[in-house]
């Protein structure tokens, strides 16, 4: 076994992956496969809490894992897999249900604003979310959880149960830390950029999906919202232009600093195109990639049932601890 640290991150096969889901988490995957043991699952179970067409459902799930590879993640060294083919995930979900409290999730963010937007399906799933995600990290011995700043809240609640239960059975769980980049982790909505990103947005303008093509994101750029005046600056009255600095920023892997300076006296039609030139050289090969690796139908099964093998072994282990000191009989 490896002696270094754990690290566990994980996206729903919810729809098309956002430019904002790729800055604010998955390409900084590939970048932590050396220093940490890692594991990057397909989170379907959590993707249930809103309604789903099953046939999507399941072309979505491999498009992800397909993404997966494409942005670098080797299974040779992380482990990928599919959160419902390891049953332990939902099983210590069951446990943790019993030492968290209704009052904790109701007042979750997420919960709120789901429950919002899906009145007519506000189900106990959807309520239970923190705990399946508390779940998934909890039964690897996670250290470490690269997440966007949205699910920060949920990384809370991840360290108050494993706290919970570690006091009160005795040291079980590694309390894990969040990893949440400093530029890019809540890239906003271009149509409307006071909100977050989001690839269940109804108004398709809002996100640039990896799957767009480059005339797509052009024309999505182009209708991208900007800020009266003309300056290019980053600055709190000026979410439109800030958001467009952001991703302009943390694409070229330079500060925000120099991206204002590059673009000082430029027009904010020019500066758009830039945006939408660096977008298109970011994600074109990863979706001509992601296609290739799709065809292998073969290969991709490969990956799931040995991810799965490995991640079961492990989450066996912490089952296995847990069941016994809550007092379950040992099978
Ligand atoms: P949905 O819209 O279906 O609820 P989502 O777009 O929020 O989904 P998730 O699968 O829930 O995507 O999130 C995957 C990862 O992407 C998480 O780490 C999350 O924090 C991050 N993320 C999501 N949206 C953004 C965003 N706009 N900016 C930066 N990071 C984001
Ligand atoms: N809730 C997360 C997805 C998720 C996750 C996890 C992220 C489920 N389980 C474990 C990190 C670790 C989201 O991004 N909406």
């Amino acid at each position: 076994m490896s002696d270094k640290k754990r690290l566990f991150s994980g996206i729903q096969p919810t729809g098309n992956i956002t430019l904002g889901n790729y800055i604010g988490a998955l390409r900084n995957f590939s970048t932590f496969q050396d220093e940490f043991d890692c594991i990057y699952c397909v989170v379907d179970l959590h993707s249930l809490t809103v309604r789903q067409n099953p046939a999507q459902l399941r072309k979505n799930t491999y498009e992800l894992l397909a993404l997966y590879l494409a942005c670098g993640l080797d299974p040779a060294k992380s482990t990928l897999f599919i959160q419902s083919h390891v049953s332990e995930h939902a099983e210590l979900a069951w446990i943790l249900n019993t030492i968290t409290y209704v009052g904790e999730l109701s007042r979750m963010t997420q919960f709120k604003d789901k429950s919002s937007k899906h009145q007519d399906n506000i189900n106990m799933g959807l309520m239970d979310y923190p705990v399946l995600m508390v779940s998934d990290i909890l039964l690897y011995q996670t250290a470490l959880v690269p997440i966007g700043a949205d699910q920060k809240q949920h990384l809370e609640l991840t360290r108050d149960i494993a706290h919970r239960f570690n006091t009160s059975y005795s040291d079980t769980f590694v309390v894990p830390e969040p990893f949440i980049p400093k530029a890019g982790a809540r890239i906003m909505s271009l149509a409307e950029p006071t909100s977050k990103m989001s690839k269940s947005d109804e108004n398709i303008k809002g996100f640039i999906s990896l799957t767009d093509d480059d005339e797509t994101i052009r024309r999505k750029l182009k209708s991208a919202v900007t800020d009266s005046g003309n300056e290019i600056v980053a600055r709190d009255d000026k979410h439109g232009v800030t958001n467009l600095l952001t991703i302009y920023a943390t694409l070229n892997n330079i500060t925000m600093q120099e991206a204002e300076k590059a673009f000082v006296g430029v027009s904010y039609a020019d500066f758009k195109m830039a945006v939408a030139d660096i977008i298109i050289e970011t994600i074109a090969p990863i979706r001509e990639l992601k296609n290739e690796i799709l065809a292998d139908k073969g290969n991709l099964d490969k990956v799931l049932t040995d991810g799965a093998e490995r991640a079961r072994f492990m989450a066996r282990k912490t089952l296995s601890k847990v069941y016994k000191k809550v007092g379950l009989i040992q099978r």
